[in-house]
């Protein structure tokens, strides 16, 4: 294990403050036609998505998941530095793209097991 890997909690962690901005967004959104995910435990990570990708590429890069870690889910420094980010990241990049797309999100969420 490498000293940049980032720890399976602090995943965890991550993982449920997304849920948690997934639920509250999903709230607002709960008439809209086209949900694709919507029907997994009533949480709309399409919208969220949407939220996180500033430049609508369909992807999340590095910069945004920052920006989303940092504004969004209000995860500061102390709990995830800079450097763990590029880890988190790669956890969720399956297809090792570079950036993080919806399918990669969800089974991201949906997924138990990871490395740590
Ligand atoms: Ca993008």
């Amino acid at each position: 294990m490498c000293s940049c890997s980032i720890a399976g909690q602090t995943v965890k962690k991550i993982k449920n403050c997304i849920l948690r901005a997934a639920q509250l967004g999903g709230v607002s959104g709960i008439l809209r036609d086209a949900r694709p995910y919507a029907g997994w435990s009533g949480v709309d990570l399409t919208l969220l998505f949407r939220r996180l990708d500033k430049d609508r590429s369909g992807e999340l890069e590095i910069d945004e998941v920052k920006a989303a870690l940092r504004r969004v889910l209000r995860i500061p420094p102390s709990v995830v530095p800079d450097y763990q980010i590029q880890s988190f990241c790669a956890i969720m990049d399956t297809d090792f793209s570079g950036a993080v797309d919806i399918e990669e999100l969800v089974g991201f969420i949906q997924g138990e097991g990871y490395d740590t």
